[in-house]
């Protein structure tokens, strides 16, 4: 079977017509022309006796990445493992020092409960987080994406994709920035917004999701436990010391909702039993229902694109107010929904991630030119969340980056709730971190890895990924070096009928 199996693999075109091969991709129903779902849905009519809990960490005060289990974006995830009667099904970016879960979920397993896990890993077979391994090897019954990523990866070096990066920008590159050139125009009414947007390396090609690209990873990044088919544990949180740990922020939704954990139990068998990761998985249909007083939309990344079907819709109807906490802000269109929210009167409001903050891709300087206020974190953990409440009436949240990559390549999950009790819980966690941010952080960014970010120097992690961490990095020395320039933007007076970059030379 398994040299079946890479047959299959190594010979794409023909696959589909050998006997034991499965095709290579998702069908296509001749009728309407979208991707059929492998799996059926099973039927239901909402859970009204369900519920729904937020649970979101501010890491205020905290001094390291730790291995226990003693914040509730944590223990909320201890207890049900704890309570497992018969299964427990998870997807994991991966694991690292968090012996308390896994001494948990090795004690499920002792007493019969079934434990099945899917993870990432990237072409080579390497996983970001150092006790995958041990994890994968104590459990067994643990899977990843290996395939699909060698696959994908293959398919890609074929295509011409490598062709569009290497092209001449249409506008002018920035000094010193060497990457893909976004030539950026947005429409502020009688005046332009203009940008020219690059990373300063040259083989990033887009807004990634913090991985370098030095080896082809199309990742799996959902973080999300199924338990007794009932229970579901959901949100931005990793399993690791800075996520479950508690050093980031970061925010986990607890879920008792037989429907919501059978669609959950859905994408997690079509990544475990057939094998399909990223482009390969068939559209999951409309994942709408209700539990308790909140109404419940799921959208699975990439094949429900959930910042074109879920995030952006939901921007575009806000009426007055919408509070953001996230990593990454690279995404161009809602950079555009952001804008035109703000023109309309919504009171927009940004906290961002002071490591994403100086990617050349990142839009926040954007929302500050217009008067968009946005305060760059200055804690030493992540501003990991992911996540947004609309009008005191939506929540969003789930695994899911705003980013091309979070949308269109990653496994991820993105829940949309409408529940004015959790989104007011999420405007009052907002504002209370909002308050704790120096206003300083409003106008500059703090260096992620300095005495600017509280415990950045002293927390033994590498806070700004450039291969120095504490005493070693140079903004934790005594003469910090200024932090670099981002890309340019400039507003221009509105002399045509929409906005767009002069010609170049
Ligand atoms: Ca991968
Ligand atoms: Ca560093
Ligand atoms: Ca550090």
């Amino acid at each position: 079977m398994p040299r079946l199996a890479s047959l299959c693999v190594a010979s794409m075109l023909v696959a589909a017509a050998l006997p034991g091969c499965e095709s290579p991709g998702p069908s296509t129903s001749p009728a309407n022309g979208k991707l059929e779902h492998a799996r059926p849905l099973p039927r239901s009519t909402g859970d009204p006796a369900g519920s729904i809990r937020l649970v979101m960490n501010d890491p205020t005060g905290r001094a390291t990445p730790v291995d226990r289990c003693e914040v509730e974006v944590c223990t909320s995830l201890l207890a049900l493992i704890e309570g497992a009667q018969t299964s427990i099904d998870f997807a994991v970016y991966g694991v690292r020092n968090q012996s308390e879960l896994l001494a948990a979920l090795e004690a499920a397993k002792a007493r019969g409960v079934r434990v099945r896990a899917v993870v990432d890993r990237d072409v080579d077979g390497d996983n970001y987080y150092s006790s995958t391994n041990a994890m994968a090897a104590t459990l067994g019954q643990v899977r990843d994406d290996r395939k699909v990523d060698q696959a994908l990866e293959r398919e890609q070096k074929a295509s011409d994709r490598a062709n569009k990066y290497a092209a001449e920008p249409a506008c002018g590159r920035p000094d010193g920035f060497a990457g893909y050139v976004q030539c950026l125009s947005y429409d502020l009414g009688d005046r332009c917004l203009l940008a020219t947007h690059a990373s300063r390396e040259p083989f990033s090609a887009s807004e990634d999701d913090g991985d370098t690209g030095k080896v082809f990873n199309k990742i799996m990044h959902h973080k999300f436990f199924v338990v007794d088919g009932r229970y579901l544990w959901t949100g931005s949180t990793n399993v690791s010391d800075s996520g479950t740990g508690g050093y980031n922020a970061n925010l986990v939704v607890v879920l008792d909702s037989p429907t919501v954990a059978s669609w959950y139990t859905r994408e997690f068998e079509t990544m475990w039993v057939d094998g399909k990761f990223h482009q390969r998985k068939p559209e999951s249909g409309e994942l709408r229902t209700t539990v308790g007083d909140a109404e419940v939309q799921v959208l699975f990344s990439p094949q429900d694109k959930a910042i074109s079907n879920g995030v952006r819709p939901l921007l575009a109807r806000a009426k007055t107010r919408i509070d953001i906490a996230v990593f990454f802000l690279t995404n161009k269109a809602i950079t555009k929904d952001l804008l035109d929210a703000h023109r309309r009167g919504v009171e927009v409001r940004v906290i961002l991630d002071a490591t994403a903050a100086t990617n050349g891709y990142t839009k926040h300087e954007l929302l500050r030119e217009v008067g968009i206020p946005v305060k760059v974190d200055a804690w030493g953990g992540k501003m990991h969340m992911k996540s947004a409440a609309i009008d005191n009436e939506y929540v969003i949240a789930g695994s899911m980056n705003w980013t091309s990559a979070g949308e269109w390549d990653n496994d991820e999950n993105t829940l949309l709730i409408k529940s004015p009790a959790l989104a007011a819980e999420y405007h009052q966690v907002f504002d209370q971190m909002w308050a704790e941010i120096p206003e300083q952080w409003a106008t500059r960014n703090p260096d992620p890895e300095s005495r600017d970010s509280g415990s950045s120097c002293t927390d033994g992690f590498d806070n700004d990924y450039d291969g120095l961490a504490d005493a070693e990095d140079p903004g934790c020395g005594p003469n910090p070096p200024p932090m670099l320039a981002l890309p340019p933007h400039w507003i221009v007076p509105k002399d045509k009928i929409t906005c767009q970059h002069p010609p170049r030379g």
